[in-house]
């Protein structure tokens, strides 16, 4: 009811712009003055109203970073994802310290230079020098980052010195995760979409021998310092697991497996112990006391980052890094393939 009584008022108010703009014509039209004519009032008025809004801009700009960075995420807890931060950061900066030093000249020449009378523009045509340095500046600038940032995919995705990763599949249905662990053989069992049947919700192949001990579970769990490697598989439409604290994103496609490595290096009791973390649960929490909402603490989470359908928003799983011996512990605590299918 809201959103249409705000519809009518927008269009009411759109209809009365356009009537004040006619009105306006008419009167000029009654008083014998061309509209189409720039007087230098009017030029006076646009240059300020540029230096106006030039200059907010870069105060909102500020005032946003300031406002919102508390929102960051917090450190990464995986081991590629200080590259990638690198990576943002150096990106970022150079677009920051090129958007500080260019708006403010764009917006001041933009009032310096406005129409005046019987002043008329200098006529100047071409400047090898000038078009020599502004494509060979950025290009260089381009180059460097582009080399940059392979180099860093490349390093995510071969780390120096790497132990045999281990293996966990994801599987990603409108709209839920279901996690599979490939058990004591490090080896998943073979799974097809046409197997699904019954409590076979992921469609696993029991007469694979190498699925007897696949563990099917509906939570992640991760031992700490371990390298992954996560296959993906998708059900019905395409979904992306984002792994947020992780830096990692994926995308689950039907039909076919994609994979992604990483090395957790700070487990979830760590990572709520952390001082940036814990001001960002004092400030959410603040806002749930006040809602008279149960408080919330910190997890990790594996979501969705495709817009995969009308839930989702909700297509999440709450992501577990333990030590080794909590993981094994835990993990011995979940019915293999074989005793549950
Ligand atoms: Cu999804």
């Amino acid at each position: 009811m809201t959103g249409l009584l705000l519809a009518i008022v927008l269009f009411l108010l759109i209809l009365a712009a356009a009537q004040i703009m006619r009105i306006y014509e008419l009167s000029l039209k009654a008083s014998n003055k061309k509209e189409y004519i720039v007087t230098h009032r009017n030029n006076s008025n646009q240059g300020r109203l540029m230096l106006l809004f030039g200059i907010s801009l870069l105060v909102s700009f500020v005032w946003m970073v300031n406002a919102w960075s508390p929102l960051f995420l917090p450190k990464p807890s995986s081991a590629h994802g200080l590259e990638i931060d690198m990576l943002w950061d150096i990106s970022m900066g150079l677009i920051v310290v090129t958007f500080f030093i260019v708006q403010p000249i764009l917006f001041f020449f933009a009032y310096k230079y406005r129409g005046k009378e019987g002043q008329k523009a200098t006529y100047y045509e071409h400047n090898n020098k000038l078009e020599f340095i502004w494509t060979i500046v950025p290009a260089v600038v381009l180059a460097v980052l582009i080399v940059y940032g392979m180099t860093t995919w490349s390093n995510v995705w071969n780390p120096d010195n790497e132990e045999e990763p281990l293996i966990v599949e994801v599987y990603a249905q409108q709209f839920k995760w279901t996690v599979r662990y490939s058990g004591t053989d490090n080896t998943l069992g073979n799974a097809n979409v046409r197997l699904i049947k019954g409590v076979n919700v992921i469609g696993v192949d029991t007469l694979d021998p190498a699925s007897q001990d696949d563990i099917i579970t509906s939570e992640l769990h991760l031992p700490l310092g371990k390298p992954i490697k996560f296959v993906f598989r998708a059900q019905d439409v395409i979904h992306s697991a984002y792994m947020p604290h992780f830096r990692a994103q994926m995308n689950c496609v039907p039909g076919a497996q994609t994979s992604f490595k990483f090395t957790p290096t700070i487990t979830t009791e760590e990572i709520r112990m952390d001082p940036d973390v814990i001001a960002k649960v004092g400030r959410i929490n603040k806002i749930r006391r006040e809602a008279g909402k149960d408080l919330y603490e910190y997890d990790y989470l594996l979501l969705c980052n495709k817009v995969c359908g009308s839930a989702h928003y909700n297509m999440q799983m709450p992501l577990i890094v333990e030590t080794e011996a909590e993981y094994a512990q835990w993990l011995s605590e979940q019915k293999t393939v074989k005793e549950s299918i």
